[in-house]
């Protein structure tokens, strides 16, 4: 029996030491709040790959900008300060215009067409992050972008001077093209934002302003489908060139997984948190003919000041979208 218990004590002791050796713990920094369907996503991307690995590779999110905002995120992962995390993919258009390829208004206005265009994206944006030492796992589109406002807009002469909300270089420019007053803020601190004036309006997703409740500040929102933002998630390449390739097949098993459960998840948002915001109080429902056809001839002049931009490769992805249409 001694023997038994000296032989059972040493083998949890291997055990303990083998986990103690190889467990490594990836802390994820995420932008958004933990009950927006993309950090809920990654909670759960985070889950599959702890159990997946059998704990030697242990997510843990932090969303809400929490562990660092979401405009250091990227720069953390590429430094190695945190190995993981997830942001919105245009969040880094001012460092190459590439990064801003799902945000030209009225390219790619629906789920189907946010898929092609990834399709046509995925490629040259997985090289373009590599060579900023940085994996490429997963990525989500947005819901589609409309316009919210505090008082009823029916045409563009009506946005002039209003103070207005901006998440990306694309969302600046719409701003300046419509006669508004760009301000960049993180949706972490967009309710604080619109209940102190410092914005009265901004283009985002139905998802953002229920998770944020702005109808205590803001009262109409315009379907406008201008473009669907993505997400993604990414790992330090240094740090994933680490991972065995057995974690590595689970990591991208999750990640898969965490791709369709969180494009399912954004569609499914699309209409709820639609209804969300009506029955806040909010006005919800399509912007006028006059407004669209404006808003659509300001698409093109950012269309063309993307493919300027973008150059040849911006034009590739283009074509190749536009030849899976
Ligand atoms: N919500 C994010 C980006 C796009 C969206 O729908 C935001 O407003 O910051």
């Amino acid at each position: 029996m001694k023997k038994m218990t000296k032989l059972l004590a040493a083998t949890a002791l291997t055990a303990a030491a083998a986990t103690t050796a190889s467990a490594e713990k990836w802390d994820m920094p995420l932008a958004y709040s933990g009950s927006n369907f993309h950090s809920v996503t990654a909670a759960e991307f985070g889950k599959c790959v702890t159990t997946g690995t059998g704990g030697e590779i242990e997510i843990v999110t932090h969303p809400s900008g929490s562990l660092f905002k979401g405009a250091d995120i990227k720069r953390a992962v590429q430094t190695g300060q945190a190995p993981i995390g997830e942001r919105l993919l245009s969040g880094h258009q001012n460092e190459n215009a590439l990064f801003g390829f799902d945000s030209v208004p009225f390219l790619a206005t629906s789920f189907d067409d946010s898929d092609k265009l990834w399709k046509a994206a995925k490629a040259p944006l997985t090289e373009l992050l590599a060579e900023q030492n940085l994996t490429l796992l997963y990525s989500v589109p947005w819901p589609p972008q409309g316009l919210y406002f505090k008082n009823e807009v029916t045409s563009v002469a009506d946005m002039k001077g209003i103070k207005f909300r901006s998440y990306n270089n694309a969302t600046s420019r719409l701003a300046e093209l419509t006669g508004m007053l760009p301000v960049t803020i993180e949706a972490a601190e967009i309710s604080q934002a619109f209940a102190t004036g410092v914005a009265d309006s901004m283009v985002s997703s139905g998802s953002t302003g229920y998770d944020r409740k702005v109808w205590e500040s803001l009262n109409y929102f315009y379907e406008v489908d201008a473009w669907l933002p993505r997400n993604y998630v990414f790992v330090n390449s240094g740090v994933w060139s680490g991972v065995s390739d057995q974690n590595k097949n689970v990591v991208r098993a999750c990640a898969e997984l965490a791709e369709y459960a969180g494009n399912w998840r954004s569609k499914e948002y699309t209409g709820f948190t639609l209804q969300g915001l009506r029955d806040g109080g909010m006005t919800v429902g399509p912007a006028s003919d006059q407004m669209v056809g404006e808003l659509k001839d300001i698409g093109v002049t950012m269309t063309n000041e993307w493919l300027e931009a973008s150059g040849d490769q911006g034009k590739a992805i283009v074509d190749a979208f536009n030849g899976m249409q």
